[in-house]
C-alpha cells in the first residue's frame, strides 16, 4: 500500500478541513457563527424566517396570508396560503426587467462536442411561451397533467418551463426507464399529453426512444396527444391525429408571441415525480408551487453560494429531482447560469467533464459518488488534461460519499483547496436538507455536516427518544420546510403511512444516521441497508466505504444474509481494480483490511467478486436485489428501473459458487 493511501485510509472521522478564510467575506453564510444565528432564529420563529425567505426570493401577483399552516395528524401541510405566483414567471419573465435579460440562462452542450446551444433569459422566455402557446392549442389548462420522456435537450426544460406557465403539472418520467415504467407512471398520473423525442444520443450511440412511448401509449386512455422532438434524425412511426412533431407546432408560433402565466395559489401542484419506495409500485411524490420554488432557491443560494457571475454546472439528469430542483427551477429562479450536458462522463473519453468544466469555466460543480468512483477507477492522468482552475465549489449528492472518493475529488478535482459540500436530501424535501455551507463549514469527508438553517433534523431510536452520539438512529425532520412533499399522488393514505405515521409530529425519512461528537451527521443509508449481526447494528455504508479504501476495490456493497445464529451475516459484493487477480488470498486480505478498518463484528462472512453491480440508471447500488441473491430468493420484485439487468444474472451464478 502506498504512503499516500495508507494516510487517506487512516483519516476518517479524524480529519478537518477549515473553510478559506478568504472567501467568507463574499459568502451569503459567511460563518458558523453566521450559520448558528440563522439557524436559531429560524428555529425560533420559523413563520418569520419562512416568509421573509419567500418574499426575498421570489415575485409574488399578490401576498400569502399565512406562512404555515400544518397538521400532522391529517396530515396536511399549506404554506403561504393566499399568496398568488407562477414558477414560470419566476424563472423567466421577472429577469427580463431586472438586468438580467442578455445573460445566459441555459447552456447546453450536446453529446456531439459541435451541438452546443446558449440561451439567454430573453431567448428562453420567447420559447417557453411559444411552446405553451403550442399545448395551450392541444387542450392543455390548468391542473391537466403533461408526461415528459425526453433526453437531457433544452426542449426539456422549455416544456418544464411551459407547463409551469399554464399551471399544468408535469411528470418527468427518466428516459433509461423502459416502457412499461413509463405506462404505469402515466396512467397513475392519468396525463393528457405526452412530450418525447424520437431518440437519445448515449455514449456515441443513437437510442430510439419513440418506440417505447409507442408502447406505453398502446396503454394509456389518457393520454391524447404526443409531442416528438426531433434528436437522433432516426426513423419514427406516426401516429395519424394522436402524434405531431415538436418543429412543426414551434415554427407555427408567432416568433414573438407571449403567453401570459397563470397566476396560480402557492399550494396548487407544480409537478409529481416517482420515487421507488421500499415495496409495491412507485409512488407519486407531489411538489406545490410557492413551497417548492422557495426552498429550491433558496437551498441553491445557500449550498452553492451562487452569484451574478458564476457559471454552475449540475451533471444529474433532469428526469431525477436534483436536475428538477438543481438544473431548472433553483438556478433559473435565482438568475444564475445553469450547464445542462446531454452526455456521460466517460465518452468519447474519461475527461469529459473537465473539458467541459474547462470550455465554459464552470465555477460550480455538483455530481455524485458513483461519478467520482468511476472516473477514479480510470485514473487521474484523465483530470490533467485541461484546466480546472475556474472550479470553487464542489458538490456531491445521491448516496454517502466514502472518504476515499471525497479526497480524491477534494485532491484532483478541487486541487487540494476547494470546499466539497456533500448534500443530503430526497426526491420527498424537494431540495437539500443536510450540509456543508460552502465558506462556513469545516468539512470532515464523508460527513454530510450540519442541517441548513430552518431544518429541524434530528436522530431518533425507534420510540422517539433522542440517539446519543455514535449511536446509529432514525433521521427525522420534526418541523415542517416549503419544500416538503404534499401528498403521494391519489394516494393520501400512502402519504400518511409511509412519512408521518412512524413518528408523530415529525417526517420520517427512511434513512438511518448519526451524530458525531461534534453533533455533525453521518448518513448510513436507507434504514433497510442497516444490518443487525448479532445485536449489534452496523451501517451498510461503513462497510462499503472500508472496503473501497483498499487500494485494490473500486466498488462494494455489503447486504445482510440471514444467519441462524446472529441474524444476519454480512456478505459483501466487490468490483476489483482491473488486472487485479480475484482469489482467494484477496478474500483473506479484505477480511483482515475491514477487521482492521472497523473491527471483527464488521467483517463480511461472505466475498463475492463481481465485474458490475445492479444499479439503478441514477447509479444508485440496488441493495434489495442484492439481498434477495443472498436469501436465495429468485423474485428480484421490481427490476425496471436497472441499468443492466444482466448484471443480476451474473450474480447469481456467483453467489450459487460461493454459499
Ligand atoms: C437527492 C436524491 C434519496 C436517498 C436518501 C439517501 C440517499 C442522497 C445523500 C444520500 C447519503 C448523501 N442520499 N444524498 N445519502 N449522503 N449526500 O438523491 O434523492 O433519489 O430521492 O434519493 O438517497 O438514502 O434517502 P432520491
Amino acid at each position: 500500500m502506498s504512503d499516500e493511501k495508507k494516510i487517506e485510509s487512516m483519516q476518517k472521522d479524524g480529519q478537518v478541513f477549515q473553510p478559506d478564510e478568504s472567501m467568507q467575506g463574499q459568502a451569503w453564510i459567511k460563518s458558523m457563527a453566521d450559520y448558528e444565528a440563522e439557524h436559531e432564529r429560524a428555529m425560533n420563529d420559523p413563520e418569520g424566517y419562512w416568509g421573509e425567505r419567500a418574499k426575498d426570493l421570489l415575485s409574488w401577483f399578490s401576498d400569502f396570508d399565512k406562512v404555515l399552516e400544518a397538521d400532522y395528524d391529517k396530515p396536511e401541510f399549506k404554506w403561504f396560503a393566499g399568496g398568488k405566483t407562477n414558477v414560470s414567471y419566476n424563472c423567466l419573465d421577472r429577469h427580463l426587467t431586472n438586468g438580467r435579460r442578455n445573460k445566459a440562462a441555459l447552456i447546453w452542450q450536446g453529446e456531439p462536442e459541435e451541438d452546443t446551444r446558449v440561451y439567454s433569459y430573453q431567448m428562453l422566455h420567447t420559447e417557453v411561451c411559444r411552446f405553451a402557446n403550442v399545448l395551450k392549442k392541444k387542450g392543455v389548462k390548468r391542473g391537466d397533467r403533461v408526461a415528459l420522456y425526453m433526453p437531457m435537450i433544452p426542449e426539456l426544460a422549455i416544456a418544464m418551463l411551459a407547463c409551469t406557465r399554464l399551471g399544468a403539472p408535469h411528470s418527468i418520467v427518466f428516459a433509461g426507464f423502459s416502457s412499461i415504467a413509463l405506462q404505469s407512471r402515466i396512467e397513475d398520473s392519468e396525463a393528457r399529453v405526452l412530450i418525447t423525442a424520437d431518440a437519445v444520443l448515449r455514449a456515441g450511440k443513437t437510442i430510439p426512444l419513440k418506440p417505447n412511448a409507442d408502447e406505453a401509449l398502446k396503454d394509456c386512455p389518457s393520454v391524447e396527444q404526443c409531442i416528438v422532438v426531433k434528436r437522433g434524425g432516426n426513423d419514427v412511426d406516426m401516429v395519424e391525429g394522436r402524434d405531431c412533431w415538436w418543429h412543426d407546432e414551434i415554427n407555427a408560433e408567432d416568433i414573438t408571441s407571449d403567453c401570459p402565466c397563470e397566476e396560480m395559489d402557492a399550494e396548487d401542484p407544480l409537478f409529481i415525480l416517482y420515487t421507488s419506495g421500499s415495496t409495491g409500485k412507485p409512488k407519486g411524490v407531489l411538489h406545490t408551487t410557492g413551497g417548492y420554488l422557495t426552498y429550491a432557491a433558496h437551498t441553491t443560494q445557500y449550498v452553492f453560494d451562487v452569484k451574478d457571475d458564476d457559471v454552475y454546472w449540475c451533471t444529474a439528469d433532469v428526469g431525477w429531482i436534483t436536475g428538477h430542483s438543481y438544473i431548472v427551477y433553483g438556478p433559473l429562479a435565482l438568475g444564475a447560469t445553469s450547464v445542462m450536458f446531454e452526455g456521460v462522463p466517460s465518452f468519447p473519453k474519461p475527461d469529459r467533464y473537465w473539458q467541459i468544466v474547462d470550455k465554459f469555466k464552470v465555477n460550480i460543480f455538483y455530481t455524485a459518488p458513483t461519478v467520482i468512483r468511476a472516473l477514479m477507477r480510470e485514473g487521474e492522468e484523465w483530470t490533467k488534461h485541461y484546466d480546472l482552475s475556474s472550479l470553487r465549489l464542489l458538490g456531491s449528492v445521491g448516496e454517502p460519499i466514502n472518504p476515499e472518493a471525497w479526497l480524491w475529488y477534494h485532491k484532483n478535482i478541487g486541487g487540494g483547496r476547494l470546499p466539497i459540500v456533500d448534500t443530503w436530501w430526497q426526491t420527498e424535501t424537494g431540495g437539500i436538507m443536510i450540509s456543508a455551507l460552502p465558506y462556513a463549514t469545516p468539512l470532515k469527508p464523508g460527513s454530510a455536516t450540519r442541517p441548513l438553517p430552518g431544518i429541524a433534523a434530528k436522530i431518533v431510536r425507534r420510540d422517539g427518544s433522542p440517539a446519543d452520539p455514535n449511536e446509529g438512529g432514525h433521521l427525522i425532520i420534526d418541523k415542517p420546510w416549503p419544500g416538503m412533499l404534499r401528498n403521494v399522488w391519489g394516494d393520501s393514505e400512502r402519504y400518511k403511512t409511509t412519512y408521518f405515521a412512524g413518528f408523530p409530529g415529525a417526517y420520517e425519512s427512511g434513512d438511518g444516521a448519526r451524530y458525531d461528537d461534534d453533533g455533525y451527521f453521518w448518513i448510513m443509508g436507507r434504514l433497510d441497508d442497516v444490518i443487525n449481526v448479532s445485536g449489534h447494528r452496523m451501517g451498510t455504508a461503513e462497510i462499503e466505504s472500508a472496503l473501497v479504501a483498499h487500494e485494490d476495490v473500486t466498488e462494494a456493497a455489503v447486504v445482510g444474509m440471514p444467519h441462524e445464529v446472529k441474524g444476519e451475516t454480512i456478505y459483501a459484493y466487490v468490483t476489483l481494480k482491473a488486472g487485479v487477480e480475484p482469489d482467494d488470498d484477496m478474500v483473506k486480505n479484505l477480511k483482515i483490511w475491514v477487521r482492521k478498518e472497523i473491527g471483527p463484528i464488521a467483517t463480511p462472512e461472505f466475498i463475492q467478486f463481481a465485474d458490475g453491480l445492479p444499479k439503478t440508471r441514477s447509479g444508485k447500488i440496488m441493495r434489495r436485489v442484492l439481498r434477495k441473491i443472498v436469501e436465495g430468493s429468485g423474485d428480484f420484485g421490481d427490476t425496471s428501473t436497472l441499468a443492466d439487468p444482466s448484471v443480476v444474472t451474473d450474480l447469481v451464478e456467483g453467489n450459487k459458487d460461493l454459499v
